[in-house]
């Protein structure tokens, strides 16, 4: 593992401890902290935009990890009652980068904004081998909120060191603010109505005590307040202040959120239908340090106007109305008609649903392979496997050849208990022009079938 110079918390050595056991979840899911589950994800930045929903921004943690080094890409999650979260797919990786580093990873945590019809997406992103003093805030832009990203540049006058974690504040007036900054520098700007430049001199975020990395600024009555993540030793706690002035001078105020299992935190705050939330990660799935998992619960003030320390729960915060239904139409995909290679097999089972289970694939490199998939003009479509397995296991989603990483199919009691469910959303082909392939070698699952629901 590469050791960090200036972001010691990513890359501290691993700590080990057993996996937690986790239910599995579904494209539908009640709320539950982490409230993605599938694949590993951190540094969430959450926003309510126009149509109602609430979206999450996240960087995903690479399984199996190597400190943060190998972070190469983006997922952004969306809900609209805090208890059903969808994956809205990969919006961004390192290889479609034009400035970037060659050897890709370390798309560490981004932020997004509005303004006049289009969705302005920053990431931090190395542009050389060396990447420490390399960084630089890269923008991408869409005119939807969670697809179709081109990266247009990144933030030019920035300088290279320690320029991670962007965050931009819309304020009322419309005018914008850009902040960033690790390695306990941390820096403000306003930015041009382009988005895409800053307006104005860089300047230091001064009266923050102990600052450490991963910036947020939100506004309350009139109040700007500025979240980040502190340098307790072991693990990071969010503190914050305030000011009248969206660029400070700030005022401390204190911890809100204490240690969570994990060495780093990194926070968002959002308003949603009325109630404040705070959004962070935490390791509980893992037990690893680089293997991270997002979470929500209530973010509450007191009648002075401080904010209460987060109370962090397993359960998550309450829906905010009741679980709708969502307009799904999946398709299924049984178990029979998998092409199985390298020691896998489709075996008679009384226990799945379709009668048939692949089985074997705890053998290296075992796979499953499902051919003619999808129907309709393609786009995005939310890849959901249903399987059983006595092991804490994790099966590789190939689709169309490409490698969309490790997701996790946690224990579900026993080879024929078929409750579990694990899902990640992937780009898909016009018609049944695709194929899909799930291969093993980590832990043993038994495949029952796997549905496919567009989204677009
Ligand atoms: O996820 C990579 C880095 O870890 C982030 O940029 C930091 O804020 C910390 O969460």
């Amino acid at each position: 593992m590469k050791p960090s110079k200036i972001f010691p918390a990513c890359s501290r050595r691993l700590r080990f401890s057993l996996l937690a056991i986790f239910g599995g979840i579904a494209f539908i899911s009640r709320a539950a902290n982490p409230f993605i589950t599938s694949i590993y994800t951190a540094d969430p930045s959450a926003h309510v935009w126009a149509d109602g929903r609430l979206y999450v921004y996240a960087s995903h943690d690479m399984d199996p990890a190597r400190g943060c080094d190998l972070m190469d890409r983006y997922h952004v999650f969306s809900t609209d009652d805090m208890a059903n979260w969808r994956d809205e797919g990969e919006i961004l990786r390192a290889s479609q980068v034009p400035w970037g580093r060659k050897e890709g990873g370390f798309m560490w945590a981004p932020d997004c904004a509005y303004r006049n019809g289009t969705y302005y997406f920053y990431f931090p992103h190395p542009s050389e081998t060396r990447w420490n003093d390399s960084w630089k805030i890269g923008v991408a832009t869409s005119t939807n909120p969670a697809s179709d990203f081109k990266v247009q540049g990144y933030i030019e006058g920035l300088g290279g060191f320690a320029m991670i974690d962007p965050a931009v504040f819309m304020d009322d007036d419309g005018q914008a603010y850009m902040y960033f900054g690790g390695g306990s520098r941390c820096a403000g700007a306003k930015l041009k109505a382009n988005m895409t430049e800053i307006d104005g001199t860089v300047q230091p975020m001064a009266g923050l005590e102990d600052f450490h990395e991963a910036t947020w600024v939100f506004k309350r009555n009139g109040i700007y307040f500025l979240t980040y993540a502190d340098n307790h030793p072991q693990n990071n706690r969010m503190r914050y202040a305030t000011s009248t002035n969206a660029l400070g001078p700030w005022s401390y105020k204190g911890v809100y959120l204490q240690p969570t299992d994990c060495d780093t935190t990194h926070g968002s705050v959002v308003r949603f239908r009325g109630q404040w939330y705070q959004f962070y990660h935490n390791c509980s799935i893992s037990g690893q340090g680089n293997l991270r998992s997002v979470c929500v619960d209530k973010l509450d003030f007191n009648d002075d106007g401080t904010i209460k320390t987060i109370v962090q729960t397993k359960d998550g915060p309450p829906a905010i109305k009741p679980a709708r239904t969502e307009k799904i139409d999946p398709v299924k995909y049984a178990a029979g008609s998998a092409v199985t290679a390298n020691g896998a097999q489709v075996e008679d089972d009384d226990a799945a649903a379709g009668g048939k289970s692949v089985r074997q694939l705890h053998l290296e490199n075992a796979s499953a392979q499902f051919n003619q998939v999808g129907s309709g003009h393609g786009g995005r479509a939310t890849v959901t496997i249903h399987y059983a397995t006595a092991d804490n296991a994790k099966l590789e989603l190939f689709v169309n050849g490409e490698d969309y990483s490790l997701l996790n199919t946690p224990a579900t009691g026993g080879w024929d208990a078929y409750t579990g469910q694990a899902n990640l959303t992937v780009p898909l082909g016009a018609r049944n022009t695709n194929t899909v392939r799930f291969v093993g070698g980590h832990g043993g699952v038994n495949i029952d079938y796997f549905t496919v629901t567009p989204l677009d």
